[in-house]
């Protein structure tokens, strides 16, 4: 029995419904550093159409990006990179101060209030397949409140 008749179902079905990473980022923003500060966080708002993730992040200001949760260990907050944050279909991800943010590392200069950082995102769909997305996230003063803003 030929194996080919499934494959193509498979092919097509994958055609007809996308499952390529569509994210949509909104709110995207870096908090601004002071002249020793070597990393910093940003953060924004991301909404998936299809079930993928968040696997990496770069940007020329930065030597090293990664993706960050913080959350508490013990009664203190601490926070790792993580491989990926899954990004479910539909359902708007929060990056904010305290929880997950994509961490600029080895900066090569200090944020200030009033400048654009240029971040590359790259997401995985649920077929492995990657796509990337630009972002040019506004710096605010180090001193923005910390919580949600929302207006
Ligand atoms: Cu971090």
């Amino acid at each position: 029995m030929s194996s080919k008749l499934p494959l193509l179902a498979l092919t097509l079905a994958l055609l007809a419904a996308p499952s390529y990473a569509q994210v949509t980022v909104a709110d995207a923003w870096v908090r601004g550093t002071v002249a020793t500060q070597k990393a910093t966080g940003a953060f924004m708002n991301l909404t998936s159409a299809t079930d993928s993730a968040l696997v990496s992040a770069s940007s020329p200001i930065a030597g090293l990006v990664e993706v960050h949760e913080m959350s508490m260990d013990g009664g203190v907050m601490r926070m790792r990179a993580i491989p990926q944050l899954p990004l479910p279909a539909g359902r708007t991800v929060n990056l904010k101060p305290g929880g997950y943010h994509v961490m600029l590392m080895d900066l090569k200069g200090p944020l200030k209030e009033g400048e654009t950082v240029p971040i590359t995102l790259t997401f995985v769909g649920k077929d492995g397949r990657k796509t990337t997305q630009d972002v040019q996230a506004p710096v605010r003063a180090l001193t923005a409140p910390a919580g949600m803003p929302h207006h």
